[in-house]
C-alpha cells in the first residue's frame, strides 16, 4: 500500500447545528484519540476552540483533525454550517476526497442546498449520518425520507437504530448484521445479535441493500439473480464500488452526543470513501502553466514535482500565520523554499504541522495526498498554488461570491486607526467572505461581509485578538451602475503646453451586456488611426472610468465598449493622453446610454411560529419583498422570499420585535436587479449631497 492509499481526506459538512462538531468529537473519542468527549454546551470540543465559537456555540471556521486509526491516516475537516462562513466550507469541500453529510432529526435547514450543490459540482463521494436519534420524536424513516427529497439522490441505509429516543442503545450494522453497542464508560463497542423485535425490519433493509449493491457490477447482478443473495464479502465489495462511483449514498445513523453509531461510521469512512490516489483517477489535479496558460495535469504521486493548493489561512496568536495545504503531487519538506505560481514569488516556508484542532505536532515532510499546515509564510494566501519554478502549475482557485453588505467603521479611539486597519487586514486573510477597504484620501474604512451577524462577529474577533474597538455606521449597499441602450461618443484630450503637447482622440461605442456579463472591450480600429500600441491605454482609461459611474459613483458593470475610430498626433500622442481621452469618452457616452442603478437582491428565509407568519409576510411585502413559498417545520413556518438588500439591512431587530424573539432568519446574495426610480432618485441625491459636503 502506498502512503497515499492509507489517507482519507474527509469533509464533515451540512447545515447549522446538525451535529458536525459533536460527531467529529465522537469519532476522535471512539478512535481512542481523546480520553473523554467534550460538548458544544460546555465549550470544550476539540474542533471549536476559538473564543467566539465557544461563546456562540457554533463553528465559524474549518477545523482540521488528523489522527491515525486502523493504519489509516484520517484527516477530518469539520466545517461551519453557517453561510456567513461558506467561503471556508467551500474551500474545504474543494480539497476533500470524500464527504460525510450530517443530518439531524429536527428538520433539514436550507444551508444544506449550497453545500450539496458544491459537493455535486466536485462529484464527491458521500456518506450520510442521521444524527440526534436519541432526541424526543426522532424517527429514522422520516428523516431518511426528508433527506431523499432534499438531495434527490439514491440513498441506501447500511445501519439502523437499536431502540429509539431516550432508549436508543446502539445500531445494527446491516453489512455484518450485528448490533453494535457501546461499552459503558469506554470508547469500545461490543457486538450482539440483532434484537428479536428488529429482525424483520433488518431483513427488509438488508434485502434492499443487497439489491442496490448488486446493481453496481455485472458479476454481482448475475450472482444475485442466480442465487438470490450475496455474501457479506460481496455486499461490501458492491458497497465500496457504488459509493466511490457515486451510484448511491450509504446512510448511517446514531447519536453524536452519546457516541452511538460512530464506530460503524468510522469503519465505513475507511472502507468506502476513496483515498487521494483513487480520487485523482476520477478528479485529476489539473491546472494551467502560469506563463503559457496551457493545461497541465499533475498525477497524484510523491515522485512528481511538488504542487499543492492553499485552502485556508489562520493567524494564531502564538504560532503566527498558519497555511493549510493539500499536497497534490511531490513532497513538501519543512523549512524549504517553494515557488508560489499565483504571486510569482519564491517563498521560504517554516515548520510543517499536523493539527488536531489547535493542537499541533511537527512533521518533517508531507507527501502527495496529504493535508498539512505550514508556518511562517508571508506572501502565500488562500487560493494560491505552491509548486517548483521548474515545473510550474496554477490550480484554479475556488470561485467565491463577493460580499455585498458594507459598513463604515470608525475606531472608538482616534489613535487606533492603524491598529484597526492592521487587525482587519489579518482577519480578511483568514475569512474569504470578508473585504476590507481603507480609503487613504477620505480615511474612511469599509468592511464588507455576508450580513450583519458576520460583521459583528468579525468585530468581536478584532476586539479580542487585536484589542481595538470600533463603531459601526449605517451599512452601505453595494449598488452597481449599468446602461440600457447603445451610445457613441468622442473622447478628445488635447493640450498645448510649451514643448510637447498631449493628444489623444478616440470614438467609443457602449452596448449593454446581459446581467453578469461583466465587461468586454473590443478593438475595431482600422487603418491605424489609433496606433496599436495605444489601444491598451484606451482600455485602461475605460476601466478606470468604470470604477466610478456617472449616476452615483458606483462601479459600472455589464457593458461592452468598442473603440472604432479616433486620431493621433505623431509627436504629442502618449499612453497617458489616450487614457485620459478614453476616460472622458466613456463618461460622455454613458450619459446618453440611459444609465441605471442595479441593486443587490437577497434570498431570505425567515423561520417563525405559525401564528406570527402573517405579520412576517406583511412586513416583507412592505420591504418590496417577493414571497416565493412556505414550508412547514413542526410548529414553525419557513417563509422564503427575495428582498432588496437596501430594505433588509437592519432586519434582526425588526424580526425580533415582530415575533417576540421567536423568529430567526438567514439570507444570502442572489443577484443584481434594476432598482426602481424612487430608489435611484434617493441614492443619487445622497451621492450629490455627500460630494457637495466633501468639497465645501
Ligand atoms: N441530543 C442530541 N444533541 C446533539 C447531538 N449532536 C449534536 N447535538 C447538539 O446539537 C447542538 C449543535 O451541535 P454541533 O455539533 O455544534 O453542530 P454543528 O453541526 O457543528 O453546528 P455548526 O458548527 O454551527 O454548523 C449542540 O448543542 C449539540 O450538543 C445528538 O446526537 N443528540
Ligand atoms: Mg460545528
Amino acid at each position: 500500500m502506498t502512503h497515499s492509499q492509507s489517507i482519507r481526506n474527509v469533509v464533515v459538512t451540512s447545515y447549522v447545528g446538525a451535529g458536525k462538531t459533536s460527531l467529529v468529537e465522537a469519532l476522535l473519542f471512539s478512535a481512542g484519540v481523546t480520553s473523554s468527549m467534550g460538548t458544544n454546551a460546555n465549550g470544550n470540543t476539540v474542533a471549536d476552540f476559538e473564543a467566539e465559537e465557544i461563546q456562540h456555540h457554533h463553528s465559524m471556521s474549518t477545523a482540521l483533525l488528523q489522527y491515525e486509526y486502523k493504519e489509516t491516516f484520517l484527516n477530518l475537516l469539520d466545517t461551519p454550517g453557517s453561510l456567513d462562513f461558506f467561503a471556508d466550507t467551500k474551500n474545504t469541500i474543494h480539497v476533500a476526497d470524500g464527504a460525510v453529510l450530517v443530518v439531524g432529526t429536527s428538520g433539514i435547514r436550507s444551508e444544506l442546498d449550497r453545500v450539496w450543490e458544491y459537493i455535486q459540482t466536485r462529484e464527491l463521494p458521500c456518506l450520510i449520518f442521521i444524527n440526534e436519534l436519541d432526541k424526543e420524536r426522532a424517527k429514522f424513516d422520516t428523516t431518511l425520507a426528508e433527506i431523499q427529497e432534499a438531495l434527490e439522490a439514491k440513498c441506501v441505509p447500511i445501519a439502523y437504530p437499536v431502540g429509539e429516543e431516550a432508549s436508543l442503545r446502539g445500531v445494527v450494522d446491516l453489512v455484518t448484521q450485528k448490533a453494535v453497542i457501546p461499552v459503558p464508560n469506554s470508547h469500545k463497542v461490543q457486538e450482539e445479535d440483532v434484537p428479536a423485535d428488529l429482525k424483520e425490519k433488518v431483513a427488509e433493509l438488508r434485502k434492499q441493500l443487497v439489491e442496490t449493491v448488486a446493481e453496481t457490477n455485472d458479476d454481482l447482478v448475475e450472482k444475485y439473480l442466480s442465487e438470490g443473495d450475496l455474501t457479506q464479502e460481496e455486499v461490501l465489495q458492491g458497497l465500496i464500488l457504488g459509493t466511490k462511483t457515486r451510484q448511491f449514498i450509504p446512510v448511517l445513523c446514531g447519536s453524536a452526543l452519546l457516541n452511538l453509531g460512530t464506530t460503524v461510521l468510522q469503519n465505513t469512512i475507511i472502507q468506502c470513501l476513496p483515498s487521494p490516489e483513487e480520487r485523482a483517477e476520477v478528479m485529476q489535479s489539473a491546472g494551467s502553466h502560469p506563463q503559457t496558460s496551457e493545461e497541465v495535469v499533475r498525477p497524484m504521486d510523491a515522485k512528481e514535482p511538488l504542487s499543492g493548493y492553499v485552502f485556508k489561512t489562520t493567524i494564531d496568536p502564538f504560532m503566527g500565520r498558519l497555511t493549510y495545504l493539500k499536497i497534490c503531487s511531490g513532497v513538501l519538506e519543512a523549512d524549504s523554499t517553494f515557488f508560489n505560481s499565483v504571486r510569482n514569488v519564491k517563498e521560504k516556508g517554516g515548520h510543517l504541522y499536523y493539527m488536531q484542532g489547535k493542537k499541533s505536532t511537527q512533521t518533517q515532510q508531507a507527501k502527495a495526498g496529504e493535508i498539512v499546515v505550514m508556518g511562517k509564510l508571508k506572501e502565500t494566501q488562500t487560493g494560491d498554488t505552491i509548486c517548483t519554478d521548474k515545473a510550474p502549475i496554477v490550480f484554479p482557485a475556488v470561485q467565491l461570491r463577493r460580499p455585498v453588505m458594507s459598513f463604515a467603521l470608525e475606531p472608538k479611539s482616534k489613535g487606533d486607526i492603524d491598529k484597526v486597519s492592521l487587525g482587519l487586514h489579518k482577519l480578511v486573510e483568514e475569512d474569504a467572505c470578508l473585504e476590507f477597504i481603507r480609503n487613504d484620501e477620505t480615511k474612511e474604512m469599509l468592511l464588507s461581509g455576508v450580513g450583519q451577524t458576520h460583521i459583528e462577529l468579525t468585530l468581536e474577533k478584532l476586539r479580542r485578538k487585536y484589542g481595538v474597538d470600533v463603531n459601526l455606521h449605517t451599512p452601505k449597499v453595494a449598488y452597481r451602475e449599468t446602461i440600457q441602450k447603445m451610445a457613441q461618443a468622442q473622447g478628445k484630450h488635447k493640450k498645448q503646453t510649451g514643448g510637447h503637447g498631449q493628444y489623444g482622440d478616440c470614438w467609443l461605442q457602449l452596448d449593454p451586456l446581459p446581467r453578469n456579463g461583466g465587461f468586454e472591450f473590443l478593438n475595431k480600429i482600422v487603418g491605424g488611426v489609433i496606433p496599436r500600441n495605444f489601444i491598451p491605454a484606451v482600455e485602461k482609461g475605460v476601466v478606470e472610468a468604470m470604477h466610478e459611474g456617472i449616476l452615483a459613483g458606483f462601479p459600472v458593470v455589464d457593458v461592452q465598449v468598442k473603440v472604432y475610430d479616433g486620431s493621433h498626433h505623431p509627436v504629442d500622442s502618449s499612453e497617458m493622453a489616450f487614457k485620459v481621452a478614453a476616460s472622458m469618452g466613456f463618461k460622455k457616452a454613458m450619459e446618453s446610454a440611459q444609465p441605471v442603478l442595479l441593486e443587490p437582491i437577497m434570498n431570505v428565509e425567515v423561520t417563525a411560529p405559525d401564528d406570527m407568519v402573517g405579520a412576517v409576510i406583511g412586513d416583507l411585502n412592505s420591504r418590496r419583498g417577493r414571497i416565493l413559498g412556505m414550508d412547514t417545520k413542526g410548529h414553525n413556518q419557513i417563509v422564503k422570499a427575495v428582498v432588496p438588500l437596501a430594505e433588509i439591512l437592519k432586519y434582526a431587530p425588526v424580526l425580533t420585535s415582530i415575533t417576540a424573539g421567536k423568529g430567526s432568519y438567514s439570507m444570502e446574495f442572489s443577484g443584481y436587479e434594476q432598482a426602481p426610480r424612487e430608489v435611484v432618485n434617493k441614492v443619487v441625491e445622497e451621492y450629490k449631497a455627500e460630494k457637495a459636503a466633501a468639497s465645501s
